[in-house]
């Protein structure tokens, strides 16, 4: 796994590079996430239970005295570093979404910063969250590019504003109505840590995943996603429509007895799904405050299967994923983390039985379903036989810069 110290010294010496040798003044980093449990409740107002990663964005750059931005990515779909050279207009017209894509989420963060104007820069990123990968590689650049501005000129705002204005980067840049769980985690998380956040206050509260004997196992089941589509956007409608039918701001304030006999098939089975997954999100974070890994393992397990037969957002490479974890004596849980319909899965088990599980994985996967083989590894962290494996012991975490 890179690590972040090779990550930006990557970055600075590409700046070097583009900038005729010139040297970096400044150096962040933002962190992906997982989520353990509470998938789609975010923008229902509910729990979720996410951590951040050693997975980070990193930004090194400088500011400049003009009003131009010059951005450098080494971390989009491209085999090369991708430049483009802004002008930071007073219209704004320079920062409308567009092409190329990995920008709009630079140019989002630019129009949401609280204390505009923004100074010119140049920017150079790199990455380890894997692109697409449902582990907030759009986030984690979002909050560390946020992160870079307040190092040019500070604004007036707190971890909380942070989060919120990249989250509307992401609605109004990257086209995707999502909740808060990604930018929140990644401004406010903790090494060694789960975050309970509460979308409706956005009060957190930080858990502490301090057994050594414990392990979570990300494995990706290479099928990319694209959250702007519109499955995402439709599950958000179609709960606020469950909301609005049961004349509730959100369903974070429905039960299920209020749904009985009130809506469609569809939209009913969307809202049982979020009203049963707050409830099991509160429940799973008792849980691990009293390292009750079963129970937290099963409340996992439920809700994958809510999110496969209520939801319907996960996929059949991730329903294999989950399945071939969950028959290995010394894992507790195994579920889809993120927004789905391809992405990875997040796994509890013990330490002692990683081996066994990840054997165990691919044996399954290369026997039963052989569906790897047919995968393009677009990633540069450990693969092993076409699946790529993060084992984060929960001690590892790297300190954000
Ligand atoms: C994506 C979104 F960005 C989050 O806000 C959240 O809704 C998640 O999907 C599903 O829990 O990551």
């Amino acid at each position: 796994m890179t690590d972040v110290s090779e990550l930006v010294s990557g970055a600075e010496q590409l700046y070097g590079q583009m900038f005729g040798g010139e040297a970096a003044r400044v150096a962040v980093c933002a962190p992906g996430r997982v989520n353990l449990i509470g998938e789609h409740t975010d923008y229902n107002e509910g729990f979720v239970l996410p951590m951040a990663l050693p997975l980070v964005t990193v930004v090194v750059g400088s500011e400049i005295s003009s009003q131009n931005v010059t951005l450098v990515t080494a971390a989009s779909d491209a085999d090369e570093p991708q430049r483009l050279d802004l002008c930071l207009s007073s219209d704004g017209s320079s920062l409308s979404p567009g092409l190329p894509r990995w920008a709009n989420y630079v140019k989002g963060v630019i129009q949401h910063y609280r204390a505009p104007p923004v100074p010119g820069f140049r920017a150079v990123i790199a990455t380890s969250v894997p692109l697409g990968g449902g582990l907030s590689s759009s986030a984690s650049l979002e909050v560390a590019f946020y992160t870079f501005l307040q190092q040019l000129k500070p604004d007036d705002g707190n971890q909380v504003s942070k989060a919120v204005a990249c989250q509307q980067a992401e609605h109004t840049h990257a086209g995707v109505p999502c909740g808060i769980m990604d930018q929140f985690v990644s401004v406010l998380g903790r090494e060694g840590h789960a975050l309970l956040i509460d979308c409706r206050s956005l009060d957190a509260t930080h858990i502490p995943l301090g057994d050594p004997g414990l392990v979570i196992l990300i494995t990706d089941s290479n099928v990319r996603h694209s959250l702007s589509c519109s499955e995402y956007p439709m599950r958000r409608r179609q709960c606020e429509e469950a909301a609005s039918i049961l004349g509730k701001d959100s369903l974070r304030d429905a039960t299920m007895k209020d749904l009985e006999g009130r809506m469609d098939d569809v939209i009913y089975r969307r809202a049982c799904h979020v009203i049963e997954e707050i409830e099991r999100t509160v429940q799973a974070a008792e849980a691990l405050k009293r390292g009750a890994y079963e129970e937290f393992g099963m409340l996992m397990v439920a809700s994958h299967n809510s999110l496969r037969d209520l939801y319907e957002v996960s996929c059949r490479e991730l329903d294999e994923l989950v399945s071939a974890a969950m028959e290995v004596e010394g894992v507790f849980g195994s579920r889809m983390t993120g927004g789905g319909f391809g992405g990875c899965t997040v796994t509890l088990l013990l330490t002692q039985a990683i081996e066994k599980t990840i054997h165990h994985i691919q044996v399954r996967t290369q026997t039963c379903i052989k569906i790897y083989c047919m995968y393009t590894i677009s990633i540069t962290m450990t693969i092993q036989k076409g699946i790529f494996i993060g084992i984060f012991s929960i001690y590892t975490y790297m300190e954000n810069m």
